[in-house]
């Protein structure tokens, strides 16, 4: 008697040792944007163009209820019906408005990606976008963000990628595939047939498909002829786990003391950007230019953006204006600086083009929003 009671009571201690440790194990991440947030409360309270009462907020997909998800979904599936803005001489596969942001970023690749504009010219991007569904499409939220540590263990069933009608689709239909070479071939391979995207097809490109990926070529050699095609994905968990786990994040922000490590280790083989995009793979997933045709891009890049915040919110006094790196991937493109001018054509917002300066502080310039 004695013995089952103790044996059960030690079964409770066990059980509530392990719940409160679910709840203790602190999101590293998550307590450095907390630690963060009084310096960007200050920054509001200094701007010249963002108040507390205008302040938007983002959150991780996990932490938004089933009602702010389809109101996401039905918004970017309502850019995906609008016209596309550009010229149909120039740009004849960019049918649709979603279309337009998928032509910007590739035409502008190599000047925006391993760049001193990397950081700003895609918090720029991510925003228009959130912008277009707002204003364009009657989104009244925010752009949500996919915390890669938070499902690293199991992307493909997160609530962000299970193929249920409040996700951004699932998995790709399992194929025979090769390796991409950056990772395993994982369980899909093939077109998303589960979820609100199945029947959204990739106009543009390809123009750097990964070989575990077989789509047609693009009638123009710049990609931008129409190519309709089903998305494909690849999801596996081998990327999150190796690079984009809470701690590899959180270690991320702490131990890079200046702008150029930061962004430099974000974007290496084994950072976070390409876990990201990686880990969602296929085709346009991992073409580097296309990538954007995958409307789960989207929640990849306001994390990436939401990563740099918490990062500049450490110090902000001291990570606000600064700028490391150069124009172009390519060799010679000179030094960037913080009076670069960042344009994206048909999705500037209100057709404005911005310095640089005024796109680092997501509270300053066009923006007043924060990450929660
Ligand atoms: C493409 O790049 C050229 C040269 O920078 C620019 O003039 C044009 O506006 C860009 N088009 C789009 C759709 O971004
Ligand atoms: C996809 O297209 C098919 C055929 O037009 C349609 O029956 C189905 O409802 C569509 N599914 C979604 C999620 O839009
Ligand atoms: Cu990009």
């Amino acid at each position: 008697m004695v013995g089952s009671i103790s044996l059960r009571g030690l079964y409770v201690l066990l059980v509530s040792i392990s719940f409160l440790s679910t709840l203790c194990i602190a999101d590293a991440v998550g307590d450095l944007q907390a630690k963060g947030r009084p310096n960007i409360d200050a920054a509001i309270a200094k701007s010249k163009t963002c108040t507390k009462e205008k302040l938007q907020v983002r959150k991780e997909w996990g932490s938004i209820t089933a009602a702010e998800k389809k109101a996401y979904i039905a918004a970017v599936l309502c850019l995906t019906q609008k016209p596309s803005k550009l010229d149909p001489t120039k740009y004849p596969g960019a049918k649709t408005r979603y279309d337009d942001f998928v032509a910007v970023h590739m035409n502008q690749t190599l000047s925006i990606h391993g760049t001193a504009n990397f950081l700003s010219w895609h918090r720029y991007y991510t925003w228009s976008y959130e912008q277009s569904l707002r204003t364009e499409c009657g989104y009244t939220g925010t752009q949500p963000y996919w915390d890669w540590g938070r499902w690293a263990e199991s992307p493909e069933t997160s609530p962000i990628f299970d193929g249920s009608d409040t996700s951004m689709s699932g998995q790709g239909a399992k194929v025979t595939h090769s390796s991409n070479g950056i990772k395993p071939a994982g369980n899909g391979g093939g077109c998303i047939e589960t979820g609100p995207f199945k029947n959204m097809t990739v106009n543009l490109g390809p123009l750097a498909a990964m070989r575990d990926t077989t789509p047609p070529r693009n009638p123009r050699t710049d990609g931008m002829g129409y190519n309709p095609r089903c998305i494909k994905r690849d999801i596996s968990n081998y990327l999150t786990t190796r690079d984009a786990t809470t701690a590899q994040i959180a270690a991320l922000i702490t131990s890079s003391a200046d702008i150029g490590t930061f962004q430099n280790q974000m974007q290496a083989g084994n950072g976070v950007h390409p876990a990201g995009h990686f880990t969602i793979s296929g085709d346009p997933g991992s073409d580097f230019y296309v990538s954007p045709g995958d409307p789960a891009f989207w929640l990849h890049h306001s994390m990436i953006d939401r990563v740099w915040y918490i990062w500049q919110s450490q110090d902000f006094a001291n990570r606000e204006q600064v700028i490391a790196g150069g124009t172009s991937m390519m060799m010679g493109g000179g030094k960037g600086t913080l009076e670069d001018v960042v344009n994206m054509d048909v999705v500037n917002v209100d057709g404005k083009s911005y310095k640089i300066k005024e796109l680092v502080s997501t509270v300053e310039g066009p923006f007043c929003y924060v990450f929660e």
